[in-house]
């Protein structure tokens, strides 16, 4: 090999995921932002019966009883949020916005939790505080004061409970708006709207046990060392007994490979590790719906030949499409699927045979698989290839998309969606005796597109960090300036409340980590994971300030100052989180004895048809659905253009940096890198360590460029990849899967030169 130069913060890790090096990052997480002290009790009290749900990710806990689980990315998210720094009025006074935008985001959050309600004030260029009444009194007089409740829009970000969130969206609809961007229309909405077709309903149909149970795994564009580590424990499990674990991802993430289980004192003590992947497949960026499509016509040959593969008896009895489907697989040639794909027919067989020889599959898949142009259809194609062998409802069999936010499929369950339905419309009416509107309102990008061409004027923000998490900056920034009204509910100061209109106005919230108490008494608000499975989770800590307050009551605030004559008992429902489920199970009947079943440890799990193999699609049946062709963006043809997707580092919560290292990736005290494929660097006469310019290649729109350094990395041939929000501007607003209205953030066609 080429003896590489030395490229400042570049560095192989050769160390498995997991292990002492995780350990020693929590001692820092915690030294960094905690009191010492109280630490070691919050973190104890994380996914316990008793305790908080982690605000971290959405993977479930065994019966969310289990002994203290470790993990590292989970404290991050809980020391990031339980930090004895402070952002307080002083602070306000002692920065201007024109300043404070000059920050980075490491910078901004690393200030501390917001600790009082603030409004800008343009003559001085900062935040000044303001009262909570007026705040609302505020809000409530623009909004009333707007001609058309349709230009208003309601963002949800996924860390926000059950609770605030179904207040949220009785909120707007009763003011009249069904605008509900939300992150999950940024993430998995390519599962919200692909699987609903496909089998029913848009969410996984396994739980941990099927783990147990599983004889394959294919693991499919997610990195869970990083963003889903609790999940590391079931995977260390399952490759432990021997099960195979198939892995199809771009770059070689190191978790995916080996992993130490912290938990495990005989491989922490002699430095072992355990295999994750038994085979990986580093694919292009872009080509699952050719893999995918190569391993199932691979099935289909061996099936017509033997008629022992395929779940023939569910096919017939539980499945419309079979015929159309295996058709066009059979008409779609091998060397057209070699050439996208990559793999030879050979490889792809290999993978059919062992889902063949398989009796209980699960598929994995995160954001490699939704972010891109026909991120629905590739959604799809999963479901496809488990249908073929019958791998729903039964035990050790499923889909099983890694959902982002914390609470994020909670939001969904509980109303937050543009496209509402006639069974909520009525249940909205039953219970609140008003008629909500009904026709379809904005998803995220179309929220921001309706704010960037002045339609929509005031956006009030449930969390997150809207302008920054969408793709083209430039063009959200232009259109946050030019909002009548902005409100922001958060723990943390971030870009997108900088970013200020006529009014803005920051709302600070009490975290999960914190006590809640209302007029009963203490509360606990609840959540769904990723298994939907719904629990509560109870804070403990002391607010960061006296003036913080829970995002329902501040709901409650805004939706009093709204609409005076509301029909909705506000006061009430705010001084006892129960009466608010008992209002979310008169909407949702799915939500039967909400109250009592969350007093079990553990929760409950809502109900999920295809496990009991019931298909509440049109037909009553699942459906085989096609991909037409191969490719996910068939007018890139041309050779020399690459395939940039953006992706999160190990130090980073989305839009939250909590550092600048991605240890298992090698990259340390940086974030501004390139990774591409050594031979490309080659090929295109690049160095490790070059300053490249990275440039969009889509056919229409204005450039789109950003300077990074391009290094060495293991990534399939033709992909290159970028972190995200950085590379965010490389993305056009309206490049996106048409199902869905996701932003294809991890397929843009992009060329690369040596920077002048
Ligand atoms: N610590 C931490 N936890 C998190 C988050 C976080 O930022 N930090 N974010 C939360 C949220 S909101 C979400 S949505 C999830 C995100 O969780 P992931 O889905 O794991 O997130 P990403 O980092 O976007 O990366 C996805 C993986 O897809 C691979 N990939 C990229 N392009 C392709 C492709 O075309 N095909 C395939 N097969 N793979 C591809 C990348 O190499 C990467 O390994 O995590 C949640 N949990
Ligand atoms: N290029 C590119 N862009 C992407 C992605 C990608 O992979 N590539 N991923 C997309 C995905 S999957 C997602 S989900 C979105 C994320 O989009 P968002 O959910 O909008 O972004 P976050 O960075 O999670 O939001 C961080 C902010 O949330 C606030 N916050 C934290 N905790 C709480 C809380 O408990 N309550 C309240 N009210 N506020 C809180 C803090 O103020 C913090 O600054 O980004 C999307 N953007
Ligand atoms: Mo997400």
């Amino acid at each position: 090999m080429v003896q590489k130069r030395d490229v400042p913060g570049i560095r192989p890790y050769d160390a498995p995921a997991g292990g002492w090096g995780a350990l020693k990052a929590t001692a820092i997480a915690i030294r960094d932002q905690m009191d010492v002290l109280e630490a070691p009790i919050t973190l104890l009290h994380m996914n316990k019966p008793d305790g908080f749900d982690c605000p971290g990710c959405a993977w479930p806990d065994k019966e969310h009883t289990s002994t203290f689980q470790f993990c590292e990315n989970g404290a991050k998210a809980v020391t990031w949020e339980a930090t004895s720094k402070r952002v307080t009025p002083e602070f306000f006074a002692d920065h201007t916005v024109t300043e404070l935008l000059g920050w980075s985001d490491f910078h901004l959050e690393n200030e501390g939790r917001l600790t009082h309600p603030m409004v800008y004030d343009a003559r001085t260029d900062t935040f000044q505080p303001i009262e909570w009444d007026q705040a609302f009194a505020q809000i409530g007089q623009t909004l009333r004061g707007l001609g058309d409740p349709n230009m208003a829009e309601f963002y949800t970000s996924g860390r926000a409970s059950n609770e605030a969130a179904f207040l949220f969206q009785i909120f707007a609809r009763e003011y009249g708006s069904n605008n509900f961007p939300d992150c999950s229309n940024m993430c998995h909405e390519a599962t919200s709207v692909g699987l609903p077709y496909s089998i029913g309903i848009g969410k996984g149909t396994v739980s941990l046990e099927d783990f147990d149970h599983c004889e394959l795994i294919i693991a499919m564009g997610h990195n869970p060392g990083t963003n889903h580590p609790r999940m590391m424990g079931t995977l260390h499990e399952v490759s432990r007994r021997g099960a195979p674990i198939i892995v199809f991802n771009p770059l070689r993430e190191r978790a995916l490979e080996r992993f130490t289980d912290p938990q495990n004192p005989i491989e922490m003590g002699t430095f072992g590790s355990t295999p994750i992947a038994s085979t990986y497949y580093q694919l292009k960026v872009g080509a699952d719906a050719a893999v995918l499509k190569g391993v199932m016509k691979a099935l289909i040959e061996k099936d017509d030949a033997a008629h022992d593969v395929l779940d023939h008896a569910f096919i017939t009895e539980h499945t419309n499409g079979f015929e159309a489907f295996a058709a066009d697989l059979r008409a779609t040639a091998w060397e057209s699927i070699e050439a996208v794909s990559g793999f030879t027919r050979a490889q792809l067989a290999e993978v059919a045979a062992a889902y063949a020889r398989s009796n209980a599959t699960i598929i994995t898949y995160g954001m490699g698989i939704t972010q891109h142009s026909r991120g629905t259809a590739n959604v799809q194609q999963i479901a496809n290839l488990l249908l073929l062998k019958g791998n729903f409802g039964k035990p050790g069999a499923g889909i099983c998309p890694l959902r982002g936010h914390s609470n994020v499929q909670g939001n969904r369950t509980v109303g937050i969606t543009e496209k509402p339905s006639i069974p909520m419309f009525e249940g909205i009416e039953r219970t609140f005796g008003f008629k909500p509107p009904r026709h379809h309102g904005h998803d995220s990008v179309a929220a921001m597109e309706a704010i960037a061409d002045g339609r929509s004027k005031v956006l009030i923000c449930l969390g997150g960090n809207f302008a920054v998490a969408l793709p083209d900056p430039e063009r959200c920034e232009a259109g946050m300036r030019k909002l009548e009204l902005a409100v922001h509910l958060g723990t943390k100061l971030n870009r997108s409340h900088l970013l200020v209109g006529k009014q803005s106005i920051i709302l600070p919230v009490l975290g999960r980590t914190e006590r809640d108490i209302q007029a009963s008494g203490p509360q606990a608000i609840t959540v769904e994971d990723s298994m939907s499975m719904v629990h509560a989770s109870r804070g403990r800590l002391n607010p960061a300030s006296e003036q913080l307050r829970s995002e329902s009551a501040i709901v409650a605030g805004m939706a009093m100052a709204t609409l005076p004559a509301s029909k909705v008992p506000w006061a009430e429902l705010i001084a006892d989180y129960d009466r608010i489920r008992d209002a979310i199970e008169g909407v949702f009947p799915d939500f039967r004895d909400y109250n009592q079943r969350i007093r079990h440890p553990g929760g409950f799990r809502l109900p999920l048809p295809p496990t009991m193999r019931k298909w509440t699609t049109a037909s009553g049946k699942a459906e085989f659905l096609l991909f037409n062709g191969l490719e996910e963006d068939p007018a890139v043809t041309d050779k020399t253009i690459l395939k940039l997707t953006t992706i999160r580092s190990h130090d980073q919560y989305n839009t939250t940096i909590y550092g600048l290292n991605d240890r298992y990736r090698g990259v340390f005290g940086r974030r501004d890198v390139l990774f591409v494929n050594e031979a490309d660097l080659a090929e295109l006469g690049l160095a490790h360590g070059d300053l490249v310019q990275v440039e969009t290649a889509l056919p229409s729109g204005e450039p789109r460029r950003l300077r990074l350094t391009a290094i060495a990395h293991d990534i399939a041939r033709g992909s290159i990849a970028a972190y995200y929000p950085e590379a965010n501007g490389l993305v056009p607003l309206d490049y996106r899967d048409k199902e869905s209205g996701t932003p294809s953030y991890k397929s843009v066609p992009v060329r690369i030169r040596r920077a002048a």
